[in-house]
């Protein structure tokens, strides 16, 4: 029997609601031997009942989470928010901390997972952090590309290596301080935090986009077979 990864969705609002995902991260799970279940934004009252039902989550990408988390007003370059979500994925979370199964965080699932743990993010890395890299295009969605290395010793550094790496990067936020329990396990070169890990919780979070790398970097599957091997 296949194991059932859950996936958070995107939840666009307005007058007629849509619940949306890439498809990569569909892709990706079905290239690493999993069943994808994508989990729509109706409520937290729902996410126990979808933790019972997988065996490991992925919190994936999107809008900026609301900074009310980590008790600060909104920067004037962050947002658009999405309550709704933030409180799905918040609920989702700690249900599968609670279950014990294994959850991957990608670029937005990054930072909630370190909203919601007690840690707090750089809202705007354009005006709040002092670097010469570029970590989000002016013309995004587009991805660009930097340099980044995996701490050696970590959960990341078993799965990819510690050789410095090109990854891609979207992304006008990021962790300032970490949450208690997790440690950073890669960074850029201007020291920016490009993924954190609880290895106890089985926490993996990623501030870049392996969904859309794994086609022609198959490197980039094997997060997607950890969360797999892992999940029960
Ligand atoms: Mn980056």
């Amino acid at each position: 029997m296949k194991k059932i990864i859950g996936i958070s969705m995107n939840r666009q609002q307005g007058q007629n609601p849509k619940n949306f995902l890439d498809h990569s991260y569909v892709k990706a799970v079905l290239a690493a031997g999993g069943a994808p279940l994508l989990i729509p934004n109706i409520g937290e009252a729902y996410a126990q009942e979808y933790i019972k039902n997988i065996h490991g989550l992925i919190l994936t990408g999107g809008s900026d989470v609301t900074p009310f988390y980590y008790n600060e007003n909104p920067h004037g370059a962050s947002g658009p928010f999405c309550r709704p979500r933030d409180v799905m994925e918040r609920a989702l979370y700690r249900e599968a901390i609670k279950a014990g199964i294994p959850v991957l965080g990608i670029c937005r699932g990054m930072q909630v997972i370190a909203s919601f743990e007690g840690g707090s993010l750089i809202q705007d890395i354009p005006t709040q952090y002092e670097t010469d890299m570029i970590h989000v295009l002016p013309g995004a969605p587009y991805a660009t590309e930097h340099f980044a290395k995996a701490v050696e010793g970590t959960l990341l550094s078993s799965i990819l290596g510690a050789e410095e790496r090109i990854i891609n990067s979207i992304h006008h936020q990021a962790v300032r301080e970490l949450p208690k329990g997790f440690t950073a396990s890669m960074y850029a070169r201007d020291g920016m935090i490009e993924a954190m890990e609880n290895k106890e919780a089985g926490v993996l979070a990623l501030q870049f986009h392996p969904e859309r790398l794994h086609a022609d970097e198959t490197d980039y599957l094997k997060l997607f077979q950890w969360l797999v091997k892992e999940a029960k």
